[in-house]
């Protein structure tokens, strides 16, 4: 997998104070946008989301320090695209987990700009590499939005002759001050998935709390969460559009010293709240049809 050029790419997509490319960790192609309410960075290695920092507020977004920045390997933090399969691949165990789009380099599409807005479009297409491990054509968009909210748009185009089912996330790692004191707001009645216990749970009683390893799929669930840290005094809006799964993550003390990407005293300082298409929201595409998934993150300063 060849690395694009930093230059070709600031020539042909950069603009100056608004959209530009360098080699970040590992060498990996990565593009900074910046706009009149912050800024944010994508590595077009996986697609990912790398970092948000809305003007006058704490970064959103958590990377370890420790995470991979090599091609073959998934980049632990941001916003990992997990696509054409979430978790586990449903038949074949030998295949990556969360699938394959967080491993490819993904190719510029567009760039631009307005007084308010910084935008740029990525795409992947199938290619020998995926095909050896998903037999289907597809176009994949991914949109990167960054205005008074960051808004990602994953775009899913089934370019085959056949029905093609796929699930996904948009897998947000979220830095927060303490997890220990940060609560999910919004999720409050609705059917779960312990994926520790593999028991399916009829409702969430109130708030979601973490005090130990989480890993839940949430149901059918509203378009808008608040991630609530009373650490960082504000509170997280994760909305969301045809998105019927949210998951919640965090590795707590066992499963953080068991990641190599990971270091063992980080998972207090993350929760992952993904916008999803997972287990019953598995979703199949006919020929020539399309889905968008979309997700936006706003930082709101807590006044009381
Ligand atoms: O989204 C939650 C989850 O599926 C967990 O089970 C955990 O494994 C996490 O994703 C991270 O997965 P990864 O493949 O990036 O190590």
């Amino acid at each position: 997998m060849s690395l694009p050029d930093i230059n070709q790419l600031n020539k042909r997509f950069g603009s100056a104070g608004r959209i530009a490319f360098r080699a970040g960790a590992g060498g990996l192609p990565v593009a900074a946008l910046a706009g009149p309410h912050g800024a944010c960075e994508v590595s077009l290695y996986g697609g990912q989301v790398l970092g948000y920092k809305p003007l006058g507020h704490a970064p959103v977004l958590f990377v370890s320090r420790k995470a991979w920045h090599e091609i073959g390997k998934p980049i632990r933090g941001g916003i990992p695209v997990c696509w054409p399969w979430f978790g586990a691949h449903p038949a074949e165990k030998n295949k990556p987990a969360h699938g394959f789009a967080r491993l490819q380099m993904w190719s510029m599409l567009t760039a631009e700009y307005s007084a308010q807005m910084t935008d740029i479009k990525l795409g992947l297409c199938d290619s020998e590499s995926t095909r050896a491990l998903w037999p289907h054509a597809f176009d994949l968009t991914l949109r990167v939005i960054l205005d008074t909210t960051l808004r990602v748009e994953l775009t899913t185009r089934n370019c085959d002759k056949a029905p093609v089912t796929i699930s996904e996330a948009l897998h947000t790692y979220l830095l927060v001050r303490d997890v220990a004191h940060t609560t999910v707001l919004g999720l409050d009645g609705v059917r779960y998935f312990d994926a520790l216990t593999g028991q399916e749970h009829a409702a969430q009683k109130g708030a979601v709390h973490v005090h130990g390893e989480t890993d839940r799929v949430y149901h059918d669930t509203n378009p808008e969460c608040r991630v609530d840290d009373a650490g960082l005094g504000r509170q997280i809006v994760v909305a969301k559009r045809n998105s019927h799964s949210t998951v919640v993550w965090n590795p707590w003390i066992e499963k953080s010293k068991r990641m190599s990407d990971f270091g063992a005293d980080e998972y207090p300082q993350m929760l992952c709240v993904e916008t999803a298409n997972a287990r019953q929201a598995t979703l199949t595409l006919p020929p020539g049809e399309q889905h968008t998934m979309a997700l936006s993150l706003r930082a709101d300063l807590k006044t009381t």
